[in-house]
Formats: C-alpha cells, sequence, structure tokens
C-alpha cells in the first residue's frame, strides 16, 4: 500500500517534470506560429479593404468595388507595389479586374471561379506612392449580382494581402499591409411589379394604375429618360421607349388608357 502511494507520487513528479521541460518549446513554438501570421499579413501599417465597404444591392446588379489601401501608421511609407488574393461570395459573378494608374506598370490579375488574384505595380523611373490617411485606389474588381442569390449578407473578403514598400531590400522587402478588410453587402430580392409596363409604377401587388402612380409619373413628366433614377421598389415612367428618350405625352398615353384598372 504505502509502496503504491510512493509510486503514485514518483509518477506525478515524472508529469510535472516532463511538463517543466515542455513548456518552453510549445511557448517557442506558439511564438513562432505567431511571428509567421503576422508576417503572412505584414507589419499591421496599412490597410487594405473596398470601396464602397458595404451597400445593399439586388439580383442581376452590376457592382463596382474599388480595391484601396489606406495608412494606419504615423511614419512616412512610400510603396510601389500591392496585391491581393480576393474571396467573392457566390451571390456574386466576377466580371473582371484591374489595375488602376499609378499602378498599372506591370499589371497581372488571374480569376479562378470565385478567387481572384491581383498583382498591381508603378512602372520602373515612376517615383514611388506616398501615403496618406485617405484612400488609395489600386484595382477595380467588378461584380454582378447573381440572378439566383438569395437575400442575405454576402461578403467579399481577402484571402492574402501584400503592400510592399519601396527603397528598402534589405534585410527583406517589407511588405506594410494588414490582412485586409472584408466588404459586407446585402443582397436584396428584387420587387416584382405586375403590369408595370401599363403604368403600375409604385409596383403595388394588385397592379391597380391609380393616382399614386399617376403622381409618381407627373414628378418625372418631361425628363430626359436617361437621368431617372427610378428606386428599385417602383418602375420606370418611360413606358413607350423611343428615339427622343423622354417622359412625354407618349408614355402618359398608355398610363392614361389603363388608368383605374388593375390586375396581376
Ligand atoms: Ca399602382
Ligand atoms: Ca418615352
Amino acid at each position: 500500500m504505502l509502496k503504491n502511494v510512493f509510486k503514485d507520487k514518483r509518477k506525478n513528479l515524472m508529469l510535472i517534470l516532463i511538463l517543466v521541460f515542455l513548456l518552453p518549446v510549445i511557448i517557442y513554438a506558439a511564438q513562432k506560429i505567431q511571428e509567421y501570421r503576422s508576417r503572412a499579413a505584414g507589419t499591421f501599417e496599412v490597410d487594405m479593404k473596398f470601396n464602397p465597404a458595404s451597400g445593399t444591392f439586388h439580383q442581376e446588379d452590376n457592382v463596382s468595388l474599388k480595391v484601396v489601401v489606406q495608412k494606419t501608421s504615423g511614419r512616412n511609407i512610400n510603396i510601389s507595389g500591392i496585391q491581393a488574393v480576393i474571396n467573392v461570395a457566390p451571390e456574386f459573378i466576377v466580371n473582371s479586374i484591374s489595375c488602376l494608374a499609378p499602378f498599372t506598370g506591370l499589371p497581372f490579375t488571374k480569376i479562378n471561379g470565385q478567387q481572384v488574384t491581383v498583382f498591381c505595380a508603378i512602372s520602373p523611373g515612376v517615383t514611388p506612392i506616398a501615403l496618406t490617411n485617405l484612400e488609395v485606389p489600386f484595382a477595380l474588381l467588378n461584380l454582378t449580382v447573381n440572378p439566383t442569390a438569395t437575400e442575405g449578407v454576402s461578403v467579399v473578403y481577402f484571402e492574402s494581402t501584400r503592400v510592399t514598400e519601396a527603397g528598402v531590400t534589405s534585410p527583406e522587402v517589407p511588405d506594410v499591409s494588414t490582412g485586409g478588410t472584408q466588404g459586407e453587402y446585402t443582397i436584396a430580392l428584387k420587387v416584382t411589379c405586375p403590369r408595370a409596363n401599363l403604368g403600375n409604377l409604385n409596383c403595388s401587388l394588385d397592379g391597380c394604375i391609380d393616382t399614386a402612380d399617376y403622381e409618381l409619373f407627373r414628378q418625372a413628366f418631361g425628363q430626359d429618360a436617361s437621368t431617372i433614377t427610378v428606386p428599385p421598389d417602383q418602375a420606370t415612367p418611360d413606358l413607350f421607349v423611343d428615339f427622343m428618350n423622354l417622359v412625354d405625352t407618349a408614355d402618359y398615353e398608355i398610363l392614361r388608357s389603363n388608368f383605374g384598372s388593375c390586375g396581376q
């Protein structure tokens, strides 16, 4: 019995000793992982994000996102190149990505399904770009909301980032980026608009063409059809499209002749 207790104590002591010896190894490994992580995301002095960073879009809407960098550090930073791998939510179709001036010296872009790779750099001989706390766009990402997208929040985020500081090549070329800030976009379903072509401009579900539609039409009467912004829950007052491209008496005739009628 006594022998067993002694044996157990020795066992515990051994365990504690093993732990004590292992602890520095575990701490060292954790520090290394941290170091690699922060190295992968740069020095966290320049953030990368999207403009707009949020918004509400509908199915089939075209969405242009500027990819921008912005300094968060107080020190002077001049950069010569920026690169990113961007993941786009399946609610968007990726149309194109391009570098923006002055980062058009050595453009490289690749679209692989929902993943976009973009490298943008200044030409040799161009003075490196001094960053301020203002957003500097370097790429343009063109998306279309998938016609089958469902309602909800869709995210566009950075898989990896690199912002290359100019003029320093030793001991290594500094990456001054953060891991990047994701963009969050709300997808809202398009409002169905029965009899919109007959003048149901407010998209009432009963399809009635009444004084509410007349009022919307009256506000647009006489305007250039291309300058009118039609809210997503309304229909265009340009009911009869012709070369004049106006909201005029021809459009009014369609609304007038259907005034007072309802239907689906
Ligand atoms: Ca109506
Ligand atoms: Ca017209």
